[in-house]
């Protein structure tokens, strides 16, 4: 449904995470991220960019992303009608880089136009599951102990698949101890880019644990290593930061260096590009999951909208907001059930409200834009 955007206001927000989360980039206390807040037609739509306060998952960080927002992205849209949500990504396309900037304000639009229409998110996606599987990724922990509590918790609470952080130090003890108390769980891991090809040998220890996959074992930028080292393991790779558009996955998958593929709509530019890349991983017989980036309840209840459509067959890192924020920004806050699965709300939009005075108290700064 046709749209124009008559003003977009931008925040940074500040969470307190209920638990640190820790990785082989480091270990978090908080989440900083921008807020986008687009106006027009009467409604109100949002976008959370998931870039964070540090460029150590990605280069994108909250000071990049306000600047790109605030001086291009936003410029770009103002005042202007749009036919169909897809034609944001056109509309931003010549600014280079700054995905994440981009899907915040891309994402936005698609709620915008759902509102519009009057239909769930999940219809104008193209989405197809009544509810979605949720997993658990689990931060590296000060002790093996620890992580098998925190381990035993998720479990109890109903998740399908356990992730674990692991990084060198942390990683064949840290599985093997998980595989001796629970047995035969779903279990994969995720390196965030700790390894390099170099660690080939250790990283094929792995392959005794029949895990789905490794996640990004490789540096960021390296699809070419990756197609290495998936001759040296038997255990499926999968990619993250090394995928951030479409024709990097093409590539990534020609040279054979992921047999999986994690898609996070901030990572690639947004939905229309997340749809893209969905739609040739599953030409390729490439099962996709959805990622996540500790994003609160606005940006969380977006993603279970998207991780409804038919190729996203794994379960993703789409939690519950009580493991991360509490209060979350929204009502009713994401929930997963007994079975483990969250269902795609059928209501109009996201299926949840933004509770405005919770984004309130947790604004560092905020920016309305007019045309
Ligand atoms: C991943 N997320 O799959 C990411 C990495 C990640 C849930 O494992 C602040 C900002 C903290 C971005 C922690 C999960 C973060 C972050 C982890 C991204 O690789
Ligand atoms: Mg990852």
């Amino acid at each position: 449904m046709a749209f124009t955007v008559d003003r977009v206001d931008l925040r940074v927000l500040r969470l307190p995470l209920v638990r640190f989360f820790e990785t082989s980039f480091g270990r978090s206390h908080d989440r900083q991220f921008v807020l986008v807040t687009l106006h027009g037609e009467g409604l109100t739509a949002w976008g959370e960019c998931v870039a964070d306060a540090h460029p150590f998952y990605s280069a994108e960080t909250t000071a990049t992303a306000w600047l790109v927002l605030r001086d291009y992205l936003a410029p770009a849209v103002l005042g202007r009608r749009f036919e169909h949500p897809r034609e944001v990504w056109a509309a931003v396309r010549r600014v280079r880089g700054h995905r994440m900037a981009k899907a915040a304000l891309e994402m936005a639009a698609w709620e915008m136009h759902a509102k519009a229409l009057g239909e769930p998110l999940w219809r104008v996606l193209g989405g197809t599951r009544p509810a979605i599987a949720s997993g658990v990724s689990v931060g590296i922990q000060d002790s093996l102990p620890q992580l098998l509590d925190v381990i035993a918790g998720e479990l109890a609470e109903g998740y399908r698949r356990i992730k674990i952080k692991i990084k060198p130090g942390w990683d064949v003890g840290a599985v093997e101890a998980v595989r001796q108390r629970f047995g035969d769980i779903p279990l994969m891991v995720d390196a965030n880019a700790a390894y390099s090809l170099a660690d080939g040998d250790h990283l094929a220890a792995l392959d005794r644990f029949g895990l789905m996959m490794i996640e990004q074992p490789l540096d960021y930028e390296d699809v070419r290593d990756h197609a290495a080292l998936a001759r040296r393991v038997a255990t499926p790779i999968c990619l993250d930061e090394s995928v951030d558009s479409v024709g990097r996955a093409e590539e990534a998958i020609a040279l054979g260096a992921c047999r999986i593929v994690n898609i996070k709509p901030g990572r690639v530019g947004g939905f229309a590009e997340s749809v893209r890349l969905h739609d040739l991983c599953a030409a390729h017989a490439i099962p996709v999951w959805h990622g996540g980036m500790l994003e609160s309840g606005i940006g969380r209840a977006q993603n279970v909208h998207l991780a409804s459509l038919p190729n996203f067959s794994l379960p993703g890192d789409i939690a519950a907001s009580r493991r991360y924020y509490r209060p979350d920004l929204v009502e009713p806050p994401i929930e997963v059930g007994p079975d483990g699965t969250i269902p795609v709300p059928r209501t109009p939009g996201t299926g949840v409200e933004v509770i405005e005075e919770r984004v309130e108290r947790a604004t560092e700064e905020r920016l309305t834009l007019a045309p």
